[in-house]
């Protein structure tokens, strides 16, 4: 009791002097080990939250739970499309507030990793490059190319002078500590030869040349120059070291999951594993790690790359709503408040020591300073669980784990032994969405066409103003190739980019999703003039490789039917008709005051073509304080739009491949991305994420716009709570937070405290019913825990007693509380789940 009271006040003491120290100017340096504020090496923990993946309301409590799970720094790219969507029209407003969101990390205490661009990959449309760049006469993307070099440098100093202007980097008293400038371009600057080289060159001296006075990164280039810090992306980047003796070994990007995309399953990522990755890097000599993404977020509107799911969840610590994600944000929280406790030995140790081998597949690194401090790592990659002996002492080293010991004893985490509780998150008390009226869009030219011979290439149509273009065309055909009703044939398109609704003399005749690959249709002809008709769709632009400007889509490489009697019918050279997107989308029928210049029709009156038609309808926000998302796994593809907000694509009826996901998903052994992968031969999104700031209380006006058919009768909403939480600790499971007090003097074996079980329901929920409790030796998981023959068959009241009608409890393992030992000298642990309502 003491012992925390003293460290409370220490807390809000430490609190009131970090204040402080950002109000003030910072100078930011680094040396070999770490980067330096005000002098002194720090160990820094960073994770990544992109500001226009939520809304500005969402952005505090974002940025909240962050700090509580320990972070110090939050890293963000700057999306330069969403700046400057029109050439020298800048924009700053909403979810593009930048300064607004830099100053609300500044607000809660944290720093700021800038990763400025140009280029950000991102997964985000066009790798962040504006439309109209890629049509500036003479332009080439990321190499030493005058056009392309100008407009980087006239975006680069623009946003540097604003953040200048708002104070906001260190030197000012601001919170930005550390900017990047390109991004992962040693991925691809073989493609460039020379003139890539003289462009790294020129891009680095560029960015220092703004007067930043923070330092400079660049992930994932090895030939970075010498006045910049190259860093490491990666699953794993322990014992990674930077181009030169004198550069710390900074992680820019350690992937907590991966994106999704339409089609694929849902990647998962074991925290276990994420964990022992970063105690890894830690052990071995890292000293800024960021985790790439600590929330995920979601593509609103078109800011998706080619292919990838409007839901960027990422199976980040915080989930895409803006929930924490349990286990994996409680487990990373103690972890880092397990590295914090080494930060001053770690600081002190100025060469990083090398690995003392423990075992065939186990090492231990001693942080030994000279001032007495000492911090110790101790590390099994083997697949088994060992024993090993580290300064004469026995240590259990679970397999694949790592033990951090702060005084070189004491044992304070494991990397493999997860005491937060987990949570089971579901979608619940769903409302049906009704009264849908509809419109259909017309097939074809509705506005103003224009045709040319042959194909024209997508994007340089559209400008990427809209995901569609029709193109047109008529063919003739012999009666002798129509052997009776109708002649079956095939519509092959070369190379699709990305999909493709066909049509023949106005009858829908299917689907195609190609993704650049040659796509092939089915279709009926009749003798004489046939209507070919093809709404082609970029699903997002091209985010990543060399050569970006060059990129092309809709169906520019040739068209031709196959497979009539008389061979090949070729339509490349064809004359054809285009319309740039839908007529929906110019009247704006997602928009109250658009929608009114349309005839809607109730929807029993739907026709049986039931492809390419809009509905709308009204909701009311349902009850309740839980995160809203929309069900659309009645639709089959669209885009929707709440409130005149666009929420972004979906693609209910595009279900994952049926194999590749792993039922039992082992955090033993190096992960990558189609390892524990979730979700197999179901639909790859469902749910649809609606911000609360999007919604009124009553009377939302939401418009759908359906490619395929789908059911809107079955269109629901719902809110997302925890429906069951549980935990499992052991008795020796130690509980670092009990630390904020210790000190190198202190004796940390008897300061030591062991965790409690805690058991936690949302903000405005209670938890109702205990499902299950043992204290003993209890087996299983949350999904289903198990009665072991050590039972005390107090657990359940125990339980009962401290918990239920509390929104939060703790109950302490020990014998004591439970009456009796129920088997003494057995180590023991407790298992409980609950219910929260
Ligand atoms: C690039 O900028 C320089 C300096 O402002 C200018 O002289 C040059 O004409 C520009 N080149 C192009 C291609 O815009
Ligand atoms: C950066 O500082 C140097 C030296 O003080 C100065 O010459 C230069 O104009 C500054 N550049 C910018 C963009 O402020
Ligand atoms: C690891 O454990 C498994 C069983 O858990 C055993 O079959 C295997 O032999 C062990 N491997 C080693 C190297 O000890
Ligand atoms: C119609 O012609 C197609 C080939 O063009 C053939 O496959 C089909 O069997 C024919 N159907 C009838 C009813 O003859
Ligand atoms: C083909 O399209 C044109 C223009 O949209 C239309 O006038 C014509 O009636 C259509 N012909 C057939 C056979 O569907
Ligand atoms: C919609 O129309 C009304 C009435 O003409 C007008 O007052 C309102 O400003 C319009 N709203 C928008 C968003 O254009
Ligand atoms: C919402 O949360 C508040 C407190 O944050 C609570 O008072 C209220 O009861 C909650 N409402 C519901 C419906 O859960
Ligand atoms: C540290 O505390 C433990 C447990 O109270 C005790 O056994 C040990 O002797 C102490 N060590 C030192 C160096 O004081
Ligand atoms: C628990 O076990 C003890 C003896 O082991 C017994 O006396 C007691 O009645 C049991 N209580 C319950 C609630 O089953
Ligand atoms: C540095 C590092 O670990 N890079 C890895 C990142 O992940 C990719 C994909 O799994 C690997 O190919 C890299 O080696």
């Amino acid at each position: 009791m003491v012992v925390s009271r003293f460290s409370l006040c220490l807390c809000l003491v430490l609190e009131v002097l970090l204040q402080n120290h950002l109000s003030v100017a910072v100078t930011v340096s680094y040396d070999h080990r770490a980067l330096k504020l005000d002098g002194q090496r720090r160990m820094l923990v960073s994770g990544s939250i992109h500001y226009p993946r939520s809304t500005p309301l969402m952005w505090p409590g974002l940025i909240a739970k962050a700090k509580e799970g320990g972070l110090d720094v939050i890293q963000t790219y700057v999306f330069w499309n969403g700046h400057e969507p029109t050439r020298g029209v800048y924009n700053y407003a909403g979810r593009y507030n930048l300064p607004k969101f830099i100053r609300l990390v500044y607000e809660a205490g944290m720093y700021v990793n800038l990763r400025i661009g140009p280029y950000v990959c991102a997964e985000w449309n066009s790798g962040g490059f504006p439309a109209w760049l890629r049509f500036i006469p003479g332009i080439e993307f990321r190499t030493d190319n005058e056009p392309f070099k100008n407009e980087t440098q006239r975006f680069v100093n623009h946003l540097v002078r604003k953040l200048k202007r708002e104070k906001l980097f260190a030197w000012q008293g601001g919170p930005i500590i550390m900017a990047q400038i390109e991004n992962e371009y040693g991925n691809i600057d073989a493609s460039y030869g020379e003139a890539g080289q003289r462009y790294l060159n020129w891009i680095a001296n560029m960015a220092v040349a703004t007067n930043t006075s923070v330092p400079w990164i660049m992930c994932q280039q090895p030939e970075a120059p010498q006045l910049v810090i190259n860093t490491c992306n990666g699953f794993y980047c322990d014992g990674w070291r930077p181009n030169s003796e004198d550069k710390p070994a900074f992680w820019t990007e350690n992937w907590t999951g991966w994106f999704q995309s339409w089609g694929g399953g849902a990647p998962t990522r074991p925290v276990q594993d994420i964990a022992f990755s970063v105690a890894r890097f830690f052990e071995k000599g890292g000293s800024f790690m960021n985790y790439y993404m600590y929330h995920g977020g979601t593509n609103f509107e078109r800011t998706g790359v080619e292919s990838v799911t409007t839901s960027y969840d990422y199976d980040a610590p915080i989930d895409e709503y803006g929930d924490v994600r349990q286990p994996k944000w409680g487990h990373l929280k103690d972890l880092h408040a397990a590295l914090k406790l080494c930060e001053p030995a770690l600081v002190e140790v100025d060469t990083v020591p090398t690995g003392i081998s423990l075992g065939p597949n186990q090492e231990a690194h001693v942080y030994q300073s000279s001032s007495g401090t000492c911090a110790a790592f101790l590390a099994s990659w083997d697949t088994n669980d060992s024993l090993v002996t580290f300064q004469g002492q026995p240590y259990d080293l679970p397999a694949w784990s790592v033990s951090i010991l702060p005084d070189c004893k004491s044992v304070v985490f494991n990397t493999a032994k997860v005491g937060a509780q987990s949570v089971i998150m579901t979608m619940q008390g769903a409302v049906p969405v009704t009264n849908w009226v509809s419109y259909h869009e017309p097939l074809g030219p509705w506005g103003s066409v224009f045709s040319t011979n042959g194909l024209l290439e997508q994007i340089a149509t559209t400008k990427d103003t809209t995901d569609y273009l029709w193109y047109m065309t008529n063919v003739q055909v012999a009666e002798s190739d129509v052997r009776n009703i109708s002649a079956q044939a095939t519509l092959v398109m070369s190379s699709l980019r990305d999909a493709a609704h066909t049509f023949v003399n106005g009858f829908y005749t299917g689907t195609v999703n190609a993704n650049g690959y040659e796509a092939r249709q089915p279709i009926s002809l009749r003798p004489g003039s046939n209507n070919i008709t093809v709404l082609s769709m970029t699903m997002g632009l091209q985010g990543y490789g060399p050569f970006l400007e060059n990129e092309k889509a809709g169906i520019q490489y040739g068209v031709r039917i196959e497979d009539l009697p008389s061979g090949t019918i070729e339509l490349g050279g064809s004359t054809w008709t285009y319309q740039v997107g839908l007529q929906g989308e110019s009247k704006q029928l997602f928009e109250v005051n658009g929608s009114l210049t349309a005839e809607w029709n109730t929807i029993s009156e739907v026709s049986d073509q039931n492809f390419l038609f809009w509905i709308k309808t009204r909701f009311d926000m349902p009850a309740g304080n839980g995160s809203i998302a929309l069900d659309l796994s009645s639709m089959g593809k669209g885009v929707v739009w709440v409130n005149g907000v666009n929420l972004g694509r979906y693609w209910s009826s595009f279900t994952a491949q049926r194999d590749g996901c792993d039922a039992s998903c082992d955090y033993r052994g190096s992960y990558t991305q189609s390892k524990c992968l979730t979700k197999c031969n179901q639909p790859s999104q469902n749910w649809y994420h609606i911000p609360r700031q999007w919604l009124l209380p009553k009377n939302n006006f939401i418009v759908l716009f359906e490619e395929k058919g789908g059911n809107p009768k079955d269109i629901s909403i719902a809110t997302r709570m925890p429906q069951q939480i549980c935990s499992h600790i052991s008795q020796s499971h130690p509980f670092p937070f009990s630390l904020t007090s210790w000190t190198k003097r202190d004796n940390l074996t008897s300061t030591l405290l062991r965790a409690p079980l805690t058991l936690e329901c949302a903000e405005g929920q209670q938890i109702s019913r205990i499902c299950f409790a043992s204290y003993g030796t209890p087996s299983g998981d949350c999904e289903g825990f198990v009665l072991s023959s050590c039972h005390a068959n107090t657990s359940y009241d125990v339980l009962t007693k401290a918990c239920v009608g509390r929104q939060k409890c703790s109950v302490p393992i020990v014998s004591s509380i439970f009456g009796d030992d129920p088997c003494p000298g057995l180590s023991k642990s407790l298992a409980a789940t609950a219910e929260c309502s």
